[in-house]
């Protein structure tokens, strides 16, 4: 019997060595420590013998039984760690290979304007104001003096939605109801960024969504001189100390009066140029003074009231700073363009 067994382990110890993987290792395992593996089996087998027999066999069986299981654990540790090399071998990483570049975004030529604008009149203490981009008939039109019919609204072509009287804003405008609303009867002097939506024909001059910066100064004594000062600082400060600027009478239903504004051409110094269209101006926002029916549908009395406000084109303000020719650049995600600015 202990030829027997010293014959056993000596194939166990054998088959061992020739184990590779642990799949073959949990096979070697079964076939031999396992519940009906080959020692296992041998342990059991102690019963079996003649009393005297017994106790050499027992130390010498599980003498055996202990040295496999060590055996087994110190090949499934080495299988454990040469697997690893492996993968470590087959994953290697070349810390000399050149660094792959990463090129740092920019903004987009747009934002970057409104920002530039917005930041004008932060420093003149105008409060960035946002608000809802979908918006109902009564705060897109109504409450800014145009009530249903009114022929003004045929200025903006409307999104409309499934759902009756929700639009699309055409313009930044109810977001000034929304502001006086929510800060009368305090002072307010607040701008509006934002993207707004009109369903027009796409040409080089129109999109049918656009970025626009509105503001409004609301309070008691103000007039329409602050709001040629504001103007006037604001121009000097987008464009250079040198600007000039001047007032066209015009027509919004939410100001009176209401005026056109035009600077002198920044590429032509107003000599005239194909950029200004040889008039030496170019037309850069509108404004007036807030028509006291918005006052009072923002809260304000107007006896006691009074303000300005005015609205801009981020788009339109740099393709005259930039000298871009139509407005359909702007989402046409040629990245030739794109990273011109910036
Ligand atoms: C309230 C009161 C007054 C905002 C104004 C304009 C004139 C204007 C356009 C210029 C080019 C926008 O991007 S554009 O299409 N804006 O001409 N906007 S006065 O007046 C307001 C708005 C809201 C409550």
């Amino acid at each position: 019997m202990l030829a027997q067994l010293v014959e056993l382990e000596k194939e166990a110890q054998a088959a061992l060595d020739a184990v590779a993987d642990e799949r073959a290792l949990a096979g070697w395992y079964g076939a031999f420590l396992g519940r009906k593996g080959k020692i296992t089996e041998a342990v059991k087998a102690l019963g079996s013998l003649p009393r005297e027999d017994r106790p050499a066999y027992g130390q010498r069986v599980n003498e055996a039984k202990r040295l496999l299981e060590a055996a087994h654990e110190a090949r499934r540790a080495a299988i454990v760690q040469s697997a690893q090399d492996e993968a470590l071998l087959a994953d290697r990483v070349d810390v000399t290979l050149p660094g792959r570049l990463v090129l740092p975004g920019r903004l987009h030529p747009a934002t970057r304007t409104l920002r530039e604008i917005c930041a004008v009149f932060a420093d003149m203490g105008f409060q960035v104001y946002r608000s809802r981009h979908v918006e109902n008939d009564e705060f897109n039109f109504g409450l800014l003096n145009m009530p249903p019919h009114h022929p003004a609204r045929d200025m903006w072509s409307t999104f409309y939605t499934t759902r009756p009287g929700v639009i699309l804003r055409t313009h930044t405008s109810p977001g000034q109801v929304h502001a006086m609303r929510e800060y009368c009867p305090e002072p307010v002097r607040v701008v509006l960024p934002g993207m707004c939506y009109r369903y027009e024909q796409i040409t080089a001059r129109s999109e049918i969504m656009f970025n626009q910066v509105e503001g409004l100064a609301v309070g008691v004594g103000i007039t329409m001189t602050d709001l040629k000062g504001t103007l006037v600082d604001f121009a000097r400060r987008l464009f250079g100390v040198e600007r000039k600027i001047r007032f066209r009478a015009s027509y919004f239903p939410f100001t009176e009066p209401s005026a056109e504004v035009d600077m002198d051409c920044i590429l032509c110094g107003g000599r005239g140029c194909r950029v200004c269209k040889n008039s030496g101006w170019l037309e850069i926002l509108g404004c007036g003074m807030v028509h006291p029916v918005v006052l009072r549908n923002g809260g304000y009395d107007p006896a006691v009231f009074s303000g300005f406000a005015f609205g801009m084109g981020p788009e339109r303000i740099a393709m005259l700073k930039y000298g871009i020719q139509d407005i359909r650049y702007f989402w046409g995600n040629d990245l030739r363009f794109l990273e011109q600015f910036g």
